[in-house]
């Protein structure tokens, strides 16, 4: 991208970030160097831990680069992107200054295009791969002939089930052009009102077209099923819990698994012990990050509940340190950004998961261990909040530091002035096809 202006700088240049970072280095590696002595005294190499988290990866869905909005209105926010080429911009954006965010997820249709060879080279020369392709039919689009209004893949009516099975298809054609490896499958089917649907039979039929659809996968593909409580079918989801969700896994094969997207359960449920169970079952596909406090808020990720972050977290590494064998996981951010600058919020979000994550390197499990087989339930509760209470923030920074991305990458991104030069460089062109988030 040519910023063109003398008041902006690409926040993408390594010699821009470099600049900004000149500015924090000596700090940095002040609070590094002390935080290593503080980890050195537990018995922990803070070196493994930085390695660890600049490992870590989640993807950026296209559709978060753009404003959100709720149902009662959308509030666009300055330069946004117009169409997926441009969402493309935004998520090298974030890339290059956090580091951590190196493949893009898709939403279809909302991101048709009609050439999809030359968005993957575009992603290419940007730095980007694909991530899990998002098919969508819980909306309505002028061109299709069934409606979705009383359901998709389980709608009473064969015609309309072969169409969602025929998107689905078509999604994972279109994945195979970007080197995407798995279909994340999200359905609104259910009811709003008891008795408008036979329960049992709903979810029969549902197992019978994603069998379809299952059968479509290329060998080296998942089927990543995301169970949602409630919304927009309000009284009865098909795919409502992950009871649900493994069953169906189970039922479809072994290249089937269950996602978690973090705002799809009631509120205080203990999302970290259905992560055990599906870890447990083998069948832990991937997570949609974001945090929430009453439903699915689709709130900034760790901006509500860090502890509840920290614990999935402590469940992912403890599943590491014990070996489980086969588990790869899709990371994804889905998040809906109706307040702050998208870009701004996502790179927050990624480095929130980077915190997590870090922090629950820190446990000392073979102490954990030992204060749960001897039932001494406060000094296990310690051990975990000794880890989630250790200030981290030297570690993520040193990791993006490493890789060439930004020690503060908000206020790296604020002072290029990206913002600015996308409203002067996109100007408005109507729905960004975002939808509902
Ligand atoms: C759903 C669910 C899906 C996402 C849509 C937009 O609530 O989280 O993952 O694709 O919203
Ligand atoms: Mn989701
Ligand atoms: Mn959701």
């Amino acid at each position: 991208m040519d910023m063109g202006q003398n008041d902006t700088a690409d926040p993408r240049d390594p010699n821009v970030i470099s600049a900004a970072n000149a500015a924090h280095r000596v700090d940095l590696s002040a609070d590094y160097d002390a935080l290593a002595r503080t980890l050195q005294r537990r018995g922990i190499d803070i070196e493994n831990v930085t390695a660890a988290v600049s490992r870590f990866a989640v993807a950026i869905p296209s559709w978060g680069v753009g404003t959100g909005g709720t149902r009662f209105a959308r509030f666009p926010g300055q330069g946004e992107p117009r169409n997926v080429f441009e969402k493309l911009e935004d998520c090298s954006v974030i890339n290059a200054l956090c580091g951590a965010t190196p493949t893009v997820s898709l939403h279809l249709p909302w991101d048709k295009t009609d050439d999809f060879a030359a968005l993957k080279e575009r992603a290419t020369a940007l730095g980007l791969g694909f991530d899990a392709v998002n098919s969508n039919t819980f909306q309505d689009r002028p061109d299709q002939t069934a409606s979705y209004k009383y359901g998709s893949l389980t709608h009473t009516n064969e015609a309309v089930r072969e169409q969602a099975v025929a998107h689905n298809l078509d999604c994972i054609r279109i994945g195979q052009i970007l080197g995407s490896r798995a279909l994340t499958l999200w359905i609104g089917d259910g009811g709003n009102f008891p008795g408008q649907q036979h329960l049992a039979r709903a979810y029969e039929r549902y197992l019978l077209s994603a069998q379809k659809i299952y059968a479509g996968l290329p060998p080296d593909w998942r089927l990543l099923i995301e169970h949602k409580m409630y919304e927009p079918a309000f009284y009865s989801t098909v795919i409502q819990d992950w009871g649900s969700s493994l069953m169906a896994a189970q039922t479809l094969g072994p290249k089937a698994f269950c996602l978690v997207d973090l705002g799809h359960h009631a509120p205080n449920v203990n999302i970290e012990m259905i992560v055990a169970r599906l870890i447990h079952a083998g069948r832990l596909g991937g997570f949609h990050f974001n945090d929430s406090k009453y439903g699915d808020d689709d709130l900034d990720s760790g901006s509500i509940d860090p502890f509840l972050l920290f614990l999935i977290f402590n469940e992912l590494v403890d599943a590491e340190w014990r070996a489980v064998p086969g588990l790869k996981l899709a990371h994804m951010l889905d998040q809906s950004h109706n307040v702050t600058d998208p870009i701004e919020s996502l790179m927050t979000s990624a480095i929130e998961l980077t915190r997590a994550y870090a922090q629950a390197l820190l446990v000392d499990r073979k102490a954990l261990a030992g204060y749960q087989e001897t039932n001494d339930a406060l000094m296990a509760a310690q051990t975990l909040k000794r880890a989630f209470t250790t200030d981290v923030q030297p570690i993520l920074a040193r990791a993006r530091e490493r890789k060439g991305a930004a020690i503060d990458p908000v206020g790296t991104y604020r002072r290029s002035g990206y913002r600015a030069e996308c409203a002067r460089r996109r100007p408005p062109a109507g729905s960004t096809h975002s939808g509902i988030v």
